[in-house]
Formats: C-alpha cells, sequence, structure tokens
C-alpha cells in the first residue's frame, strides 16, 4: 500500500492495483485527488504485477463531482483531463466502483473507466446545470454516447440523477454488485480472463447516429417552460447537440468554450453561490455542538385546512404518523378528503405508488378532539391567523401535551413570544412558518422566540431536513424576513398602479425579472377576500375596492384580471385599471407613465432595504439566509442568487442611492435608508456574505 497524495493511496489486491480516493466529505475531485489518480494509473499501468485496476472511494460516496470551492481561483494543476486521460489511455482495464453518488466530475471521470460496476443504491448524475454550468470534463460528449440523446437532455437539463437499476439498463454501468471492492476487483479479473476490450465511450458512436434535429426542438420547447431565464439548460442542450453533429473531440471543444462562458458569467457565480448558501442556513452558530436532538416519532397537527392538511402530508411521506385534529366532522373529512385526492394525483403522475397512498394515509388519524395530542412529540397549530385565538390554542396545548412536547405555531406573521406567553413553558414554543402549498413549498421559517430552548431549535431544524424542507433560522419580528420584505414590495407596487402603472405591467415586470408571477397574479391566485369583512370594510384601500366591487380573484374568475373559465387564462380588466385609476384620483394622486425600470426599482430596492435592516436587526443570522429564503419561498430567480446577492451584483452604491432618491422624493418609512446598506456601499461591503 502507497500513499499517493493527501487523499489518494494505492493497494494492491493480489494481480488488481486498487486506488483508493479518501477525501471527506463528499470525495470532490481536489487538485490531490486529480493528482491521486493520475499518479495511481501511471504506477499500477508501470507495474508489471498488476493486471487490472479499480478505481473506488471510501466514505459515503464516490466522487460527488468537481471541488466547488476551487472555482474561481487559479487553477492547480494537474487537470482534471489529466487524470482522465490516464484512465482511458490505460493499456490495462480500468473498473470504476461506484457507491453514494457519481456526480458531474465524479460520473465524467467514473465514464473513463473501461468498465463500471455499482452497488445497488449508487445514483448517477449530471447535476451542473443546478450550479448553472455544464459538465465541462467531457461529460457532455460520453453521456449522450451511453445513454442515447433522450436520456442524457433529460438528465443533464434537470440535473436529476439516476438509479444503479436504469443505470445498468441503459448501459451507463455494467454489474451490479453486492460486496463493491470485492465485486469489483472479481469483475476486473474476469475482464482480463475474458480477454474483454478496454471500452472507451469517447469511441463509440451508434447511439449518437442519425439523430432527428426535431429532438432537440421538442425537447427545448418541452422544458421552455420550467428553465425560462436560465442559461445553463441551452447550453447543455448544444453540447449535446454537439455531441449528436461532430466528431468526439470537435464536441469536447465545443464543450470547452460553453463551459468557459457559463462559468464566467454571474449565473453560475449565483447558483454556486446559492448551492453553499443553502447548506449554511441549516447552521446554527450559536447552538452549543452538542445540543441534543430530540426524538420526533409522532406529531400532531392542529387544522385539517389547506395549511394543515399540507403539513400533515410532510410527515406522512417521511413514515411520522399524524393525528390530525379539526373542530368538526364536515371541517376533518373535507381536509382528509383533499389529502387524499392530493395523493392520488400524485400517484397518477406516477410520483409515488398506489400503495404509497394507502400506507401515508394509515399513517394520518383525523381526530376531533385535541386531547389525542397528549403522545405527540411535537404538535404544530395551523389554525386561522388571529393572536387571541393562537394563544387560547396554545393554553391549551400547554394543558394537554406532555411535557418535552415541541409547541409549534405555523403563524406567518405573528409575534412568537407572545404567543408563548399563553403557555407555561414558552422554551417548548416555535414557530414553524411553512409555505403554500405546504406539501410542496421547500422553504420552512423557523422562529425562534426569546424563551426558545436551544433543544427544541435544534430538533425543529432536523425535522425539517428530515421531511425536505431548506429549514432557515428566523427572529421574531412581524412578519420574519419573507413575509416583511414581501410587504414592502407590496407599498410601492399599489402606490404605483394609483400613479398610473397597471397591474399587468407591474406583473409583467417582475415576471421578466425571473419570478413566476408577479404580485397582482399572486393575490388573485391567493383569494382577495382573506381577512376581508363586507360589513366593515369601506372602500379606503384597493383591497377594499376590489372586493366590494365583487372581485374575489381567481375563485370567481374576477380579480386584477379577469379569468376564463375553461382554461384559467388571465387577461388584464380595463374595468380594474379604470377603478385604480379613479381611486387615485380621488385620493389626489398625479397620473403619469411609469417605465418598467421605475417599477423593477420600486419593487426591488424597498425589499433590500428592509433585508438590510433585517441583518441589523439580527432577525436573519446571515444576508444569505434572505436569500435561501426569497428563492424557496417566493420564487426569486435563483440565477440571481437572491435579493441580498443581486443587490450586490447591481452595486450596493447604485441601490443606496436609488433608495435615497427615492425616500427623498417619494418618502414613507419603508424607505428610510438601512444605516447598514449605507456603510456597505461607503465601504465596498456586500450585504450577501454579511453575518449580523
Ligand atoms: C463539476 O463537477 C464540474 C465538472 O463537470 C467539470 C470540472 C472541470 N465541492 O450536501 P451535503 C460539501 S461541478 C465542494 O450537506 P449530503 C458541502 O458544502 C460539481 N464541497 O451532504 C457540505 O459542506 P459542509 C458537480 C462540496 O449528504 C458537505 O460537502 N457536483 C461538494 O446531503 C456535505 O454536503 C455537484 O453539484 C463539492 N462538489 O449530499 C454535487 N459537494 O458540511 C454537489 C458537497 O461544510 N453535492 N460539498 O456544509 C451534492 O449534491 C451533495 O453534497 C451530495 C451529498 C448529494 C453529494
Amino acid at each position: 500500500m502507497a500513499d499517493l497524495t493527501e487523499s489518494v493511496k494505492l493497494e494492491l489486491d493480489g494481480d488488481v492495483a486498487v486506488v483508493v480516493v479518501d477525501n471527506p466529505p463528499v470525495n470532490a475531485l481536489s487538485h490531490h485527488v486529480r493528482q491521486g489518480i493520475l499518479d495511481g494509473m501511471t504506477q499500477a499501468a508501470a507495474d508489471p504485477a498488476v493486471t487490472a485496476i479499480v478505481l473506488i472511494c471510501e466514505g459515503r460516496t464516490f466522487i460527488a463531482g468537481a471541488d466547488i470551492t476551487e472555482f474561481g481561483g487559479a487553477p492547480k494543476p494537474p487537470s482534471l483531463q489529466a487524470a482522465q486521460d490516464a484512465m482511458e489511455s490505460c493499456p490495462k482495464p480500468v473498473v470504476a466502483a461506484v457507491h453514494g453518488t457519481a456526480l458531474g466530475g465524479g460520473l465524467e471521470v467514473a465514464m473513463c473507466a473501461h468498465y463500471r460496476v455499482a452497488d445497488a443504491r449508487a445514483r448517477f448524475g449530471l447535476p451542473e446545470v443546478k450550479l448553472g454550468l455544464l459538465p465541462g470534463a467531457g461529460g457532455t460528449q460520453r453521456l449522450p454516447r451511453v445513454t442515447g440523446v433522450p436520456k442524457a437532455l433529460e438528465m443533464m437539463t434537470s440535473g436529476e440523477p439516476i438509479g444503479a437499476d436504469e443505470a445498468l439498463e441503459c448501459g451507463l454501468i455494467d454489474e451490479i454488485v453486492t460486496d463493491l471492492r470485492g465485486g469489483a476487483v472479481a469483475f476486473a479479473r474476469r475482464v482480463v480472463a475474458e480477454g474483454r476490450p478496454l471500452l472507451k465511450i469517447r469511441d463509440r458512436a451508434d447511439k449518437v447516429t442519425g439523430v432527428d434535429p426535431q429532438v432537440f426542438a421538442d425537447f427545448r420547447a418541452s422544458i421552455a417552460r420550467r428553465t425560462r431565464g436560465f442559461l445553463a439548460p441551452e447550453y447543455n442542450i448544444r453540447c449535446i447537440e454537439a455531441a449528436a453533429t461532430k466528431p468526439f473531440d470537435e464536441g469536447l471543444a465545443v464543450e470547452r468554450q460553453l463551459f468557459g462562458e457559463l462559468m464566467s458569467g454571474t449565473q453560475s457565480k449565483a447558483q454556486q453561490y446559492y448551492f453553499f448558501a443553502e447548506r449554511e442556513a441549516a447552521k446554527v452558530p450559536d447552538l452549543p455542538k452538542d445540543t441534543p436532538v430530540l426524538a420526533v416519532n409522532r406529531v400532531g397537527v392542529l387544522g385539517a385546512g389547506t395549511m394543515g392538511g399540507g403539513i400533515a402530508m410532510n410527515f406522512a411521506n417521511v413514515g411520522i404518523p399524524v393525528t390530525l385534529v379539526e373542530r368538526d366532522e364536515a371541517a376533518l373529512e373535507r381536509g382528509l378528503g383533499v389529502i387524499r385526492s392530493n395523493y392520488e394525483r400524485t400517484a397518477a403522475r406516477g410520483g409515488i405508488s398506489s400503495d404509497d397512498v394507502v400506507t401515508r394515509m394509515g399513517l394520518i388519524t383525523g381526530s376531533l378532539d385535541q386531547g389525542d395530542f397528549a403522545e405527540a412529540d411535537m404538535v404544530v397549530e395551523a389554525v386561522f391567523e388571529d393572536m387571541e385565538l393562537k394563544k387560547s390554542v396554545f393554553a391549551a396545548l400547554d394543558t394537554i401535551c406532555r411535557p418535552g412536547a415541541i409547541l409549534a405555531s405555523n403563524t406567518s406573521a405573528l409575534n412568537v413570544n407572545e404567543i408563548a406567553s399563553a403557555t407555561s413553558r414558552p422554551e417548548a414554543v416555535i414557530g414553524t412558518h411553512f409555505f403554500s402549498p405546504a406539501n410542496v413549498m421547500k422553504l420552512l421559517e423557523v422562529v425562534r422566540g426569546d424563551a426558545t430552548a436551544p433543544e427544541v431549535i435544534s430538533t425543529t431544524m432536523a425535522v425539517a431536513k428530515q421531511i425536505a424542507k431548506i429549514p432557515v433560522l428566523v427572529g421574531v419580528c412581524h412578519g420574519f424576513v419573507g413575509n416583511r420584505m414581501l410587504a414592502m414590495r407590496r407599498i410601492e407596487a399599489d402606490k404605483m398602479v394609483l400613479e398610473g402603472a397597471t397591474p399587468a405591467q407591474i406583473d409583467r415586470v417582475i415576471f421578466d425579472f425571473g419570478f413566476p408571477m408577479g404580485p397582482y397574479a399572486m393575490s388573485d391566485l391567493a383569494g382577495l377576500d382573506i381577512g376581508w369583512k363586507a360589513e366593515t370594510s369601506s372602500g379606503s384601500t384597493i383591497r377594499e375596492i376590489m372586493c366590494e366591487s365583487g372581485r374575489r380573484g381567481q375563485k370567481n374568475g374576477r380579480g386584477y384580471y379577469t379569468y376564463d373559465p375553461e382554461t384559467r387564462a388571465a387577461t388584464p380588466d380595463p374595468e380594474v385599471e379604470q377603478m385604480l385609476r379613479d381611486f387615485g384620483a380621488r385620493q389626489g394622486v398625479a397620473q403619469r407613465e411609469i417605465s418598467d425600470q421605475e417599477v423593477l426599482e420600486r419593487c426591488l430596492y424597498p425589499m433590500v432595504n428592509e433585508g438590510a435592516k433585517i441583518l441589523t436587526e439580527r432577525i436573519a443570522i446571515r444576508g444569505s439566509d434572505i436569500d435561501v429564503v426569497w428563492i424557496n419561498g417566493y420564487g426569486w430567480p435563483v440565477y440571481t442568487g437572491g435579493p441580498m446577492f443581486w443587490a450586490d451584483t447591481v452595486g450596493l452604491a447604485e441601490v443606496a442611492g436609488k433608495i435615497a432618491g427615492y425616500h427623498d422624493s417619494l418618502g414613507g418609512e419603508h424607505w428610510n435608508p438601512s444605516p447598514l446598506l449605507a456603510r456597505l456601499a461607503a465601504e465596498g461591503g456586500g450585504l450577501h456574505t454579511h453575518r449580523s
């Protein structure tokens, strides 16, 4: 056995050399890994006692890709291609042995072996698209040569991995083995004994010859909606087109050119930043490392409405039994019915099996008695957003729940400290703000009260991960991070529709920026009459005049837009626009044409300003946490990095200058410039890197 570098060693198993990579946590292709693979291949090739070589990894996974932390720095030799060439051109059979995930550069390395074996749980993918990139180590040319064009298109534009069975079926691996190392060595010996050829994927052309160009056109059309605004999916497609139309080396040149373009652009910087931001958000700096994580084996959810039902599904999805309590039989039946039809719809689309539907429904027990929460380890309240109601609910939970249970509120804005004050155990109370639909949206704002105990925080963050959410820990203030910033956008949008902009113009600008929809389309979707009462409505706000004129949003086909009853297509409503202009005129607001640029600035800059205030008040731990909230909770386009990263890209001096200008010309507390923003702008600092 010999240590080749700090992370790679060479072992001998009889006549088979085993190159072992050990670079925790995910065996990324740091320069010493590349060096080790290159040296291992070279030495084994030169050793007359060696007949074949196995490349294998220690730890939880095969190589999970290039070392992203090295991106942006000066390239360190050797290149990945040098290591790959050493494998591919090795005169002895090279077998890659895969467990865990062979991702990105990891799969690209494996595809340079002559053969691949894997254990049954291994997964294979080229997720570079999620980092705003394309596989830049030959993956764009090799994958389609193995899988064929349609599968390569799907894998590379989605970034989603495939399992070992599928990899075997499409020829990406040659065998599934149970004992990975033993199986790989035995496979290598068989290759030698049977005199099998040294297969090079680069030499294959069978699956990329004669591909109908229409395949690409159809595929582009099929992903247009979900990839709107992103550069990387199109660049990946162009590389696969090159694989189907050019010799290998020319295709490689196209790959290199397009990889370089993406790497130097802002989208990939934003998406790489986001990759680490999401992982950072899970870390709570002031929690001692040894803070226990409590067991959560049974959960209670109060309220079987849209939110409560969605929340219950999250737990059932990962096998945690849920007691779902409602006030009356009809509401409970309705809630359970919605859950069942959600599951059935997913099953009909092939997302889960019909057995899964039965299992998951079996994990959700409906009840009309809150006393059934007595055994729960965690109860999530999802009742109407009203402080008195929430306090009475928590007072009751305090008497019902066992000591040590976590009492969580799904409030989207209210003061968690005040809610906790209704109990004798404020240390057990925490906010868990799910986003709608709660079974789909990834974000979970975890709201820490003044008294919330460390183990309640650590457990809630861990449970969030267990139910596949992206948790971000925030502090108490009205609306927390997300809704507090959203309110700033709304103030300015509502002012602009009285000054002469239309809801459709504002929505278009926000949509073109990359959001899935603008504020008025979003209001129509949510329903305009949430919290509106006819008896007390006095025609004094935009929402009141909209509701008073019978507009409820999508649900009755009339909101800021009119909706086609069949297709649900939205059309701007001239009556609404006139109504808003009249309302503005009654208030003495001068009308003028508002440019798209002004719409964008007045919608987004107050949010940036508020984000800076949130950081000053330590409501968010880091600027990057705010970006994680906005990308996952509100659809802020990830390729701009989120509001904090985006503001830094625009330039804080520019943003701060505009905010000061709008403050002077428009007034309003939300335009009061954040001193932090002004300071960072003056010092040349960044919001996305700021820690509070
Ligand atoms: C590429 O390969 C380009 C090539 O085509 C061309 C080159 C020329 N680098 O996610 P986790 C860290 S692009 C550096 O919590 P899990 C991560 O930050 C790459 N660090 O674990 C975290 O650190 P910390 C293509 C990395 O078990 C720790 O590892 N590959 C990298 O939930 C644990 O990560 C990808 O995009 C990396 N490549 O999931 C794969 N990957 O503990 C990216 C992870 O300090 N990685 N770290 O917070 C993943 O998808 C997941 O990490 C993985 C494990 C599924 C592997």
